[in-house]
This record gives C-alpha cells, structure tokens and sequence, in this order.
C-alpha cells in the first residue's frame, strides 16, 4: 500500500508556535510518526507540504495511478477550496481528512470542510497521532479490496 500524505499552509511550522493548539511534535516529527505507521503496516508513505492551494491541486492529480490513498490536512484550505474538493473528486481515491486540532469545537469559519465533503473518513483533534490512524484506516481499506 502506498500513501501520500498531504499538508496544507502552515503545517510546515509545526511545534514552533501555538502548542496549546496543536501541539509540540514538529512536521518532521510528524513525517516520522506516520513513516513507521505506514512500514509498520507494510507500506509505504510518501510526503508533501506546500502553502500554495494550486500546488495542493496538482499533488492530488499527480497521485492518481500512482497512490492507493491520500492522508490530507488541506490546513485552512479545508474550509475555503473547492478546487481541492474537485481534485479529490477527480482522482476518486480513498481519501482520509485529518485535523490535528478538533475543528468541531473552534470557530464557526472551521466548521464547513469542502475537502472532507470527498473523503470517506474524518479524523480530528487526536494531535500528530490522528495521522497514524488515518494509515491504519486505509490499511485496512486496502487489505479488504476486492
Ligand atoms: O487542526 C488542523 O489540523 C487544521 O487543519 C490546522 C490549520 C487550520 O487552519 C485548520 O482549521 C485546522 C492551521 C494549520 C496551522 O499550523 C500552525 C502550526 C504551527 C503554528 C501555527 C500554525
């Protein structure tokens, strides 16, 4: 199985500002985390931040034939991309959308997910360890193919 895991703006400066938020792990921290997941799950995961929402687009395109799903945090693309929504719907594989923080329970500008409206799974507020399950859901996902 492999995976790409998608970030969206920001993430990149994880563990350097508002901890109470998102916690202490950094983005390598979190690219390590779900690294071992992923091999410990016999697969395989590749990685790709970008702040620029057309960048986002063409990593999603880019993943079809090549990816059996995507981990994505579109960050706050999430609330606002239609065209990462499109991308998604274009590529139609099984998508996990994570959120280190719990959305849910934040302003109510963070409570529409264009993204997730093409995602099969939701994960939120479990900090960096929401990426490891979302491998597992998709490790699962795969080993129950047809
Ligand atoms: O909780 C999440 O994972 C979010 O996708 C994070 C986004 C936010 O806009 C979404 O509503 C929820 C923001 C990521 C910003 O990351 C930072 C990291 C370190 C310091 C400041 C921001």
């Amino acid at each position: 199985m492999k995976v790409l895991v998608i970030n969206g703006p920001n993430l990149n400066m994880l563990g350097i500002r508002e901890p109470g938020v998102y916690g202490n792990g950094s983005y390598n921290d979190l690219v390590d985390l779900i690294r071992r997941a992923a091999e410990e799950e016999g697969g395989d995961a590749d990685f790709f931040q970008s702040n620029h929402e057309g960048a986002l687009v063409d990593a999603i395109q880019q993943a079809y034939g090549v990816y059996d799903g995507i981990i994505l945090n579109p960050g706050a693309y999430t609330h606002t991309s239609i065209a990462i929504l499109d991308a998604l719907k274009a590529v139609s594989l099984p998508a996990v959308e994570v959120h280190i923080s719990d959305v849910s329970k934040r302003e109510p500008f963070r409570q529409i997910s264009y993204a997730g409206m093409a995602c099969e799974h939701r994960i939120a507020g479990q900090g960096i360890q929401g990426y490891r399950q979302a491998v597992l859901y998709l490790k699962e996902k795969y080993a129950t193919r047809l």
